[in-house]
């Protein structure tokens, strides 16, 4: 099968590639449900402590392909609410809800499904000269794979209203003052900054960053009394951890901890 998707394995970590560079790694089927299993697999698989996505050739993601949209003479090609409900709905809750941190790192133009799986991430890197591009108004469609809830938590209702409608890009640099993304960096430096706070990441506290981001995703719907009972909970877990342990003798050896617990 060709590799629309490229897994690189690295110590603790893995970095997963999007691999359609003519198409500017448009999304079809066949990616979709190789780029789903096999981050399925890595949420699944202990050895690796945190994932990092990223695009070949000059995009990250240019959304949906769209030539599988144009109908036929039977009428539609693609059935979009169908895919939406087996692959990029299933997707985005993956990368969300997956048990370790997941870092993006936006080489290039991330447009309509392809900003929002890039946004989906839970550090989100771009290079200077990417760009962010809520595109789907522009073929009168609505924002999907999370838009319309990412975009208003990160970055505003006012911003992400103006960024639906106008389907106007947003620059790297842009993206970063708002608080779209974590940090803009010079093209040169991308993937040299995303491995360095991939292995970062690996060495850190992985069982517990599955429960931070339980927490963080329940935020959104919890208010502040439940939320509170929440990170009790959780902490009652991160505290059982070895980890834990391993961070208080680190910190009274004053020592740099050794992290194992996945
Ligand atoms: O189906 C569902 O509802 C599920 C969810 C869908 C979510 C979506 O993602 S819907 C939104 C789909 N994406 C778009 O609307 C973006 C379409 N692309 C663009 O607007 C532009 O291509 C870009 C802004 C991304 C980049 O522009 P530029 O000027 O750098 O490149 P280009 O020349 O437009 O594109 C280069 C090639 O890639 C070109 O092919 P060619 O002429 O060299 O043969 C272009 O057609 C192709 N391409 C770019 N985007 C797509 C694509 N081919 C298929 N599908 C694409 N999305």
């Amino acid at each position: 099968m060709e590799d629309l998707v490229i897994l690189t394995t690295h110590e603790g970590w893995s970095q997963v590639t999007l691999n359609r560079p003519d198409r500017l790694n448009a999304l079809n089927e066949p990616m979709l449900k190789q780029l789903t299993g096999l981050l399925g697999e890595l949420a699944a698989d202990s050895s690796c402590r945190a994932v990092l996505i990223t695009g070949a050739g000059r995009a990250f993601c240019a959304g949906q392909d769209l030539t599988d949209c144009v109908p036929g003479p039977d009428g539609p090609t693609l059935d979009l609410a169908d895919i939406m409900e087996r692959l990029y709905n299933p997707l985005v809750l993956l990368l969300r809800s997956m048990p370790k941190p997941v870092l993006c790192a936006v080489n290039g133009v991330a447009a309509g499904g392809g900003a929002n799986v890039a946004l989906a991430g839970d550090i989100v890197l771009a290079a200077y000269s990417a760009k962010f591009t809520q595109a789907f108004a522009k073929i009168g469609l609505i924002p999907d794979c999370g838009g319309t809830w990412l975009l208003p938590r990160l970055i505003g209702d006012a911003r992400a209203r103006a960024l639906a409608l106008l389907a106007q890009p947003v620059d790297a640099q842009q993206a970063e003052n708002w608080g779209m993304i974590w940090r803009a960096v010079p093209d040169a430096d991308l993937m040299m900054e995303a491995e360095t706070l991939a292995r970062y990441l690996a060495a850190q506290p992985t069982e517990t960053f599955g429960l931070l981001k339980q927490a963080l995703a329940a935020s959104a719907t919890n208010d502040l009394a439940n939320q509170l009972d929440l990170e009790r909970e959780l902490q009652a877990k991160a505290a059982k951890t070895p980890d834990f342990t391993e961070g208080l003798n680190a910190f009274f050896d004053k020592r740099t901890p050794r992290f194992s617990a996945s």
